[in-house]
C-alpha cells in the first residue's frame, strides 16, 4: 500500500514539534541519538520503543552501543519520510 511522503512545508512543521530530531544527511528519514546512564537504562527505553513499534506496525532502524540508542525513521511504503515516521517520533520523545 503506498504511503504519502510528507511534503516540504510539512517537514518543516513536524520537525519543530518534535525534541532533537534531525533529517538524515544521507536519506530520507528522521534520526535522533539519545543517551542514558548506562546499558541498563537504554535497553529498557528500547523494550519501550520495541512495544510503541508493535502496536503502530511502524519499527525504527537502530543501533545500540552501550547507554546510547542511535534511531533513525523512514516508511519503506512510502520510500521515504511520511506521517507515520513523525507519529512515532513524537511517541518516542513521550517516554522521555
Ligand atoms: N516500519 N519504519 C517502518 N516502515 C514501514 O514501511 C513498515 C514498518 N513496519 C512494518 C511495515 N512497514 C509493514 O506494514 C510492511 O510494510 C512490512
Amino acid at each position: 500500500m503506498a504511503i504519502a511522503k510528507l511534503t516540504e512545508e510539512e517537514r518543516t512543521i513536524a520537525l519543530g514539534d518534535l525534541q532533537g530530531w534531525s533529517l538524515a544527511s544521507d536519506r530520507d528519514a528522521i534520526e535522533r541519538t539519545f543517551t542514558f546512564a548506562d546499558f541498563v537504562e537504554a535497553f529498557g527505553f528500547m523494550t519501550r520503543v520495541a512495544l510503541l513499534a508493535e502496536k503502530a506496525d511502524h519499527h525504527p532502524e537502530w543501533s545500540n552501543v552501550y547507554n546510547r540508542v542511535e534511531i533513525a525513521l523512514t516508511t519503506h511504503d512510502a520510500d521515504g519520510l511520511s506521517q507515520r515516521d513523525i507519529d512515532m517520533a513524537k511517541a518516542i520523545d513521550a517516554l522521555q
